[in-house]
């Protein structure tokens, strides 16, 4: 997969490529990961990106002429040779909010220019006539696209196949196959300052210990999620879990 970010800020993305299952996918490369930067674009002699917003008030806008230079210099840089032309992805406050499965869509993709406001934003016209799709991480504020950026991909990354080890599967995680919160993991050593691991884990007993870990997943996703919980449809198992 090839992902041209667009960014004043391309430094942020090393934390991608330097650590972790990101790190390991891109050295493998199963994902090439690349960054333009609209200062390169601008023609002033100050290098401006922003500009005062047209109907006053507070901020600054991103304008159009270094974004979209910026988008052409990404899609030149791509190797596009029988590919679809990338989807072009804002990441927003405006945005939908990313979901699991919106990022399994997109893990599908074999290119991606994801696009980065800083700022109050950036100017309608450019998202009109380049952006494919408004994302957003949630109802919180940020200070600007890069970390929602880095959040999207990574959470792609690890589904690219061959992206995670052996102990990491994608479709063990928690959200893959339904909406449920993980149960609580304990290791060694089996007491901490007085506290004990539950003694079914110790059990060796497998189908006492795949119940209880149900049961916990519920029992949490009931007290911590009900917005999740409303959504499951329970099995009998399930349903007699929670009358315990
Ligand atoms: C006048 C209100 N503005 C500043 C408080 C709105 C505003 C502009 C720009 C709020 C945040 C930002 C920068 N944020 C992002 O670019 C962003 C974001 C976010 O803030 N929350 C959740 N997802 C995302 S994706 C991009």
């Amino acid at each position: 997969m090839q992902v041209n970010v667009i960014t004043l800020f391309p430094d942020m993305f090393k934390a991608l490529s330097a650590s972790g299952i990101t790190a390991r996918a891109i050295a493998q490369g199963l994902l090439s990961l690349e960054t333009v930067n609209p200062r390169d674009f601008a023609e002033d002699r100050h290098q401006s990106v922003d500009d005062r917003p047209y109907g006053g008030g507070p901020g600054m806008v991103m304008t159009v002429p270094p974004l979209s230079k910026a988008i052409g210099a990404a899609k030149s840089s791509m190797d596009l040779v029988n590919k679809a032309a990338p989807k072009v992805i804002y990441m927003s406050p405006q945005g939908k909010p990313i979901n699991q499965k919106r990022i399994n869509e997109l893990a599908q993709q074999d290119s991606l220019i994801v696009l980065c406001g800083r700022y109050e934003g950036i100017d309608e016209r450019l998202i009109d006539a380049e952006v494919d799709e408004e994302l957003s991480l949630g109802d919180y504020v940020i200070s600007g696209g890069e970390l929602a950026a880095m959040v999207l991909l990574d959470a792609m990354i690890r589904q690219l196949p061959g992206a995670l080890g052996d102990n990491e599967s994608a479709n063990q995680d928690s959200f893959a196959s339904r909406p449920l919160l993980d149960c609580p993991h304990y290791s060694r050593p089996e007491k901490v300052a007085g506290h004990q691991v539950p003694g079914v884990l110790l059990s060796g007993d497998h189908e006492a210990i795949r119940r209880w870990r149900l049961k916990q997943s519920l029992l949490r996703t009931r007290e911590r999620r009900p917005d999740l919980f409303m959504q499951l449809q329970l099995s009998h198992e399930e349903l007699a879990l929670l009358d315990e």
